[in-house]
């Protein structure tokens, strides 16, 4: 068992029959959806909803029932990964592209479950790059708006040539901030500027943090 395995596997203990859960993306992410995926295979009464449009695959693949957003008010639980997360159980997350979505989903749901392999674990947040969410009206001129505030590099984010679009039609900007000192304030600010749809940085959002390690097993925080 891998690291990202036993987290994702660990995360899966938190869910009961008859909760609403929102499934995360990514990697780690992936190894919950197997393991609850199997749990419903035995008889787990759950339902679900789905932070992209890839994990909704997965989920219909492993047989986890789906619920749209307006037959419910509240979930019990999400569980996602992350790119960084700080002692303060702030993150990143982002760098697979649908923060947007996982954060409407942390933020409704009674806990949120963080899985992270143990390289995941920083001091400071901002070594990855934060990804923010931008329409595509004008984006240049956001970006232009970004640049000339922070005096980081930012970059558009590409795949296969093109403009990266994601699952809500809007486009990424990767900020290399390298440290950032407080994680909070810019969260606000970046929230308050115009063409800005959301960002990665999810402060005060998580609940419990699962790290997982090489040899198999989970701490959890
Ligand atoms: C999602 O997947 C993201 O928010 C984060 O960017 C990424 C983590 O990827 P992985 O689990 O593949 O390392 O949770």
């Amino acid at each position: 068992m891998n690291a990202k395995q036993a987290a994702g596997y660990k995360a899966a203990e938190w869910v009961r029959d008859g909760m609403t859960v929102g499934l995360g993306t990514g990697s780690t992410a992936y190894y919950a959806i197997e393991k609850i995926g199997e749990m419903v295979g035995k008889g787990l009464k759950i339902r679900a909803i789905a932070t992209s449009n890839a994990s909704e695959e997965l989920a219909v693949k492993y047989g986890i029932p789906l619920v749209a957003s307006s037959e419910v008010t509240r979930l019990d639980i999400a569980i996602d990964g992350a790119d960084e997360v700080d002692p303060q159980m702030a993150l990143i997350k982002g760098g697979g592209g649908a923060l947007l979505r996982e954060k409407l989903v942390a933020i409704n749901s009674d806990r949120f479950i963080v899985i992270a392999d143990s390289g995941k674990m920083v001091s400071q947040l901002g070594g990855f790059k934060l990804p923010i969410e931008i329409v595509p009206f004008c984006y240049e001129w956001t970006l232009g708006r970004l640049q000339e505030r922070y005096k980081v590099e930012i970059e558009m984010r590409q795949r296969d040539g093109q403009l990266y679009v994601t699952d809500n039609g809007n486009y990424i900007a990767d900020a290399s901030f390298g440290k950032i000192v407080s994680p909070g304030e810019l969260s606000h600010e970046l929230k308050m500027t115009t063409g800005v749809v959301d960002h990665g940085l999810f402060v005060d959002i998580a609940d419990t943090v699962i790290v997982g390690y090489d040899d198999g097993r989970t701490e959890v925080i």
